[in-house]
């Protein structure tokens, strides 16, 4: 393919943004090669500043469940606009996207919008401190709840791309509150619980992973991090950035049948726009100020044009829940196609997917936690992401990534990707 403007974008770029991108994982650094440089998108296809045409896995790592450029979302955006980009009121908007967020997930009394998901994910650990009066709160080996200082300990997402093993600028005195085990071992949760006794606030996890690539929870696991928390007072936080309104209207908690005692978002309720938010049961969320004296704010948090964007994408989705059974046809008829076409291969490879969330590991083995995760073989893996970018399909540019489907991606389209990747 010519990409001969990104790469003289790329170089631009980099005298003026640190690494030329706004967000690390986009820099293709640990895949290696040129960013293409993204000019437009509608539906399930991005073009880049060549003219060359991808299909997209990334759809901006969640938000397009329902493809770009989605004609209703655009059209919101375009009338809501028309008033005025932001207050720094209050409005009623932000009463209805409330409302509707309520109808659809459970668990939720009261929900505070922010501007992303580490906002969201930050916020729910300071309440979770200021509720239970306790420091220390667990995360999972390669889970990534966003880039604040606590939780860049043993992350997921670019933390683990670029392999950073001790974030600098990180302090040791905020690491030695933030206790990390790996994923889908709840012995070692048990030990760290016993380890510190009353003095853990949260438990904070990626109900399904994507920032190691997609792993799946094993059966009755969260159930066993519920009993504990409930046993221990321990709040149990569902990051749902990447897993809510995706997997199912309730999300995970919905798909799971395991209800949270506080829920984060991001991603899908913002439609693409800057959106994030915590959730919960009222006498938690009421410690939030200004009722209570859990400081939170944000000069653009509910602001009207990354409400109406997520009311309307929320809306859709809420309306016709078939979308759900469409997508979980679409991981499957893509798992099922990609199984035949690699199992040929040299390579060996396992497949780990969840409705739309899906990931390759080229790994014998099966991977259920960051350690089988970073076992795969990351060298084939870059491979396999330039043979399929350069066939016209964009896959996140790092292996500690899942892949996303929108439902605007067709069947013809899947055979494409499959037709492609039976070429690797
Ligand atoms: P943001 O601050 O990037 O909006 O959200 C942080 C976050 C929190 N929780 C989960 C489960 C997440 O996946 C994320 C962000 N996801 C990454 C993709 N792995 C964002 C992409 C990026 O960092 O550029």
């Amino acid at each position: 393919m010519n990409i001969s403007s990104s790469k003289t974008l790329f170089e631009r770029a980099q005298q003026s943004i640190p690494g030329g991108v706004n967000s690390p994982v986009r820099a293709f650094k640990s895949v290696g090669g040129t960013p293409v440089f993204i000019d437009s998108a509608k539906g399930a296809y991005l073009h880049d500043a060549d003219g060359n045409k991808y299909i997209d896995f990334i759809n901006s790592w969640g938000p397009m469940i329902l493809g770009h450029a989605h004609e209703p979302v655009i059209r919101a955006i375009e009338e809501k606009a028309a008033g005025s980009t932001s207050f720094g009121a209050p409005t009623q908007l932000e009463i209805e996207i409330a409302e509707l967020i309520k109808k659809m997930a459970p668990g939720i009394d009261l929900i505070r919008m922010v501007s992303s998901g580490t906002e969201a994910c930050m916020s729910a650990i300071r309440l979770a401190r200021g509720y239970t009066g306790r420091n220390k709160f667990i995360k999972f080996e390669g889970c990534y709840h966003g880039h604040a200082d606590c939780f860049l300990v043993k992350a997921g997402s670019g933390v683990a791309t670029f392999n950073i093993q001790k974030v600098p600028g990180v302090t040791a005195g905020v690491a030695a509150d933030t206790l990390t085990c790996s994923y889908n071992d709840i012995a070692a949760v048990e030990s760290l619980v016993a380890a510190h006794k009353n003095e853990i606030a949260a438990i904070i996890i990626e109900p399904v992973a994507g920032n190691m690539g997609c792993v799946l929870p094993n059966e009755g696991y969260l159930q066993a991090l519920r009993k504990i928390c409930d046993r221990e007072k321990i709040l149990l936080i569902f990051d749902e950035v990447m897993t809510g309104f995706r997997l199912a209207k309730g999300g995970a908690q919905e798909k799971f049948g395991v209800t949270a005692d506080l829920i984060t978002y991001g991603k899908i309720i913002g439609a693409g726009m800057p959106v994030g938010a915590f959730a919960g049961r009222k006498e938690i969320m009421q410690h939030i100020a200004p009722v209570g004296a859990v400081y939170q704010a944000g000069t653009l948090s509910g602001n009207p044009l990354a409400m109406i964007a997520g009311y309307t994408l929320l809306s859709e989705l809420n309306a016709h829940p078939e979308i759900y059974e469409e997508l979980e046809k679409k991981g499957a008829y893509l798992e099922k196609g990609l199984r035949e076409v690699l199992s040929p291969k040299p390579y060996p490879f396992t497949i780990n997917r969840v409705g739309s969330m899906i990931s390759v590991f080229f790994s014998a083995n099966e991977v259920c936690d960051f350690a089988g995760a970073t076992a795969a073989n990351i060298e084939v893996f870059n491979k396999f992401f330039h043979h399929m970018l350069d066939c016209g399909v964009y896959l996140p540019p790092s292996a500690f990534e899942t892949w996303f489907i929108s439902n605007a991606i067709t069947y013809q389209d899947l055979d494409r990707t499959i037709e492609a990747a039976s070429r690797f």
